[in-house]
């Protein structure tokens, strides 16, 4: 039985050296402006987590063959230890935190920037929808309750009252320029959903009753998945989607062919 748990806890760590040093299946290449800051901050966290990782399991192991032999000595812990790798580990993770503080400000920045193009990202049972603010630069208001009818072209529920709602454009799917600096806000109309672009590292909840704002910015032209990364109901694997990079000639004209 011993020799059976110590075969499986080598073939384990092997597996996950081989899987991680390899690449097999790896991240793709990163398209947005943090993305290398994203990636050397998972980086730094594999590294530092998988050395601990193989390090307990090699420790296992060589308690387990140890335990085999008949003068083995019993344990009985040692609570000074604990308390050593238990403080350890605290201070490792709160490093990540203030590490990765700088990168988590860039992305939800305290103050709304005037350059940054808006859209609003709304997760709903199940699809995607993009709204853009149109010529007027404004979003008109919505009302999901009173107004949201997905059948008569208003998904959100746009108020056909307030006038700023006449010219905004709602996609199925998102168009960003590129290299440009885009505030995306998210909203949730039913339950928690959440944007995933793997390809640009970026990551976000929709909360119902929320509005949460984050930044991207897009570097390369071209296409990349969107999905949705909470188990949000059945239809949850429907929520997939694409984000279109374009140039900025390329995106006007888009808006403009949108327009209603
Ligand atoms: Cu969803």
């Amino acid at each position: 039985m011993a020799v059976a748990l110590l075969l499986a806890i080598l073939l384990i760590t092997a597996g996950c050296i081989y899987l991680f040093a390899a690449h097999p299946w790896w991240l793709p290449a990163g398209v947005s402006a943090h993305a290398a800051a994203m990636d050397h901050q998972f980086l730094t966290a594999l590294w530092l987590l998988g050395g601990l990782f193989v390090a307990a399991q090699l420790l296992l192991a060589f308690f387990l063959i140890r335990s085999r032999s008949k003068n083995a000595p019993y344990l009985g812990g040692n609570w000074p230890a604990e308390v050593t790798w238990t403080l350890a580990i605290a201070i490792l993770f709160f490093w990540f935190n203030v590490k990765g503080e700088r990168l988590w400000s860039a992305i939800h920045p305290h103050q709304h920037s005037p350059d940054a193009l808006q859209i609003e990202v709304t997760g709903v049972q199940f699809q995607w929808y993009f709204r853009y603010p149109g010529g007027d630069g404004k979003f008109g208001r919505t009302d999901a309750q009173r107004f949201a009818k997905p059948d008569e072209g208003n998904p959100l529920g746009i108020d056909p009252a307030d006038e700023a709602g006449n010219d905004d454009i709602v996609s199925t799917s998102l168009v960003l320029p590129v290299d440009r600096e885009v505030e995306l806000i998210l909203r949730a109309q039913d339950v928690i959903h959440s944007v995933f672009i793997p390809a640009m590292r970026f990551k976000q909840d929709a909360v119902p009753g929320m509005e949460v704002h984050a930044h991207l910015q897009a570097t390369q032209p071209g296409n990349f998945e969107i999905a949705c990364s909470q188990l949000c109901g059945l239809g949850h694997y429907r929520m997939r989607a694409v984000v279109t990079v374009m140039s900025e000639e390329g995106f006007r004209a888009w808006l403009q062919s949108r327009h209603p």
